[in-house]
């Protein structure tokens, strides 16, 4: 090979090799800088529980018969028909509910020991409702966004555990994704799920689109998010408010951030690390957990 055509093919390599490090950070260099800090939280999304089998909320999971996710998630969709979105939350209660954790979420559970072990501070942030990081033994968990395993009391406001499935008999085998002929679901209100405490209809205990945060729960987010000195930030599109500003924040007060995603580019150039790949692969490689 003459020295023209390898001077090319070696630039060319660089480039390549440029590129893929742009997207692909150094785990030696993350897990120096991740073993020396005090206060770690972990920003998980739907993107930790893909590998579970849970459909995230976004692209082609996002979508429920004909309906977007997001437009079920909202005050005034249980409003106009509480039915057609408990035929949605018991969709979503069924997969979560016969889902099991991930590598994903084992790590960090781990992680989470190791740390109490070594007595730094490792905390769960998660806009997931799926359960998966206390069932993977995490114990240090804000769920921003609710849970499924709960229900809310639309008028007496009691709060209850309840992962019957189905979480009521007219919903047994209801919540067909596909079915697209039925749009409107046809269960009668009295036949969806009650309150333990005074019989009235209960909800999903969610946290939907255009309603506030718990604010117990945001005040022990926002307090962590202050005190943090490392960010790793697993499986999110980082479009919901206000998860999705925890970890710039960080980034703004100089503090390293690391994702963990599988789309092309990072969230953010004021991320110090970036690991592209399936979490349940890259984030035990990075925490330097044996699985
Ligand atoms: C609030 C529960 C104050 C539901 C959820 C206009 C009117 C009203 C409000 C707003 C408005 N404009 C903006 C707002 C605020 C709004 C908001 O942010 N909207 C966005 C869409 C613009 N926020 C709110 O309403 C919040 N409340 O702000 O109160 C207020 C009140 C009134 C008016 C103004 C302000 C409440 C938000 C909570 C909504 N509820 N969940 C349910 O789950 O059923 S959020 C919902 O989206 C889920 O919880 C989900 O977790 C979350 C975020 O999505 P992601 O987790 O990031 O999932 P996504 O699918 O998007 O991405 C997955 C990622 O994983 C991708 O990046 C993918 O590449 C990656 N991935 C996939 N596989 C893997 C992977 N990565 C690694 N490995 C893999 N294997
Ligand atoms: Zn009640």
């Amino acid at each position: 090979m003459n020295r023209l055509t390898r001077g090319i093919l070696l630039k060319n390599l660089r480039a390549i090799t440029q590129e893929m490090s742009r997207f692909q950070s150094d785990y030696a260099s993350f897990k120096k800088i991740l073993d020396k800090a005090q206060n770690i939280i972990a920003l998980t999304g739907a993107g930790v529980s893909a590998e579970s089998g849970i459909p995230v909320f976004r692209g082609a999971g996002g979508w429920w018969r004909n309906h977007r996710a997001t437009e079920l998630a909202t005050p005034e969709a249980f409003q106009r028909n509480p039915a057609l979105v408990w035929e949605f939350y018991h969709y979503r209660r069924n997969i979560a509910f016969n889902s099991i954790p991930n590598n994903a979420h084992y790590a960090l559970a781990l992680y989470e020991e190791r740390c109490k072990q070594e007595g730094r501070q490792f905390h769960i942030i998660t806009q997931n409702v799926d359960g998966l990081h206390f069932r993977a033994g995490s114990k240090e968990v804000i769920e921003l966004h609710g849970s499924l395993t709960k229900v809310k009391c639309t008028k007496c406001k009691f709060i209850d555990v309840n992962i019957d499935n189905p979480i009521c008999e007219a919903l047994k085998d209801k919540g067909d994704p596909i079915a697209k002929d039925t749009n409107e679901s046809q269960i009668p209100i009295d036949e969806l799920p009650k309150c333990s405490k005074c019989g009235s209809l209960v909800r999903p205990y969610i946290v939907w689109f255009g309603e506030m945060l718990d604010p117990e729960t945001i005040e022990k987010a926002m307090s962590l998010v202050e005190t943090a000195d490392m960010c790793i930030v697993v499986g999110t599109s980082s479009v919901v408010y206000p998860a999705a500003m925890f970890a710039p924040t960080i980034a703004e007060r100089g503090k390293p951030v690391a994702e963990f995603n599988i789309n092309e580019e990072p969230a953010s150039d004021d991320f110090k690390f970036y690991f592209n790949g399936k979490c349940g692969i890259t984030l035990p490689k990075a925490l330097g957990v044996n699985l």
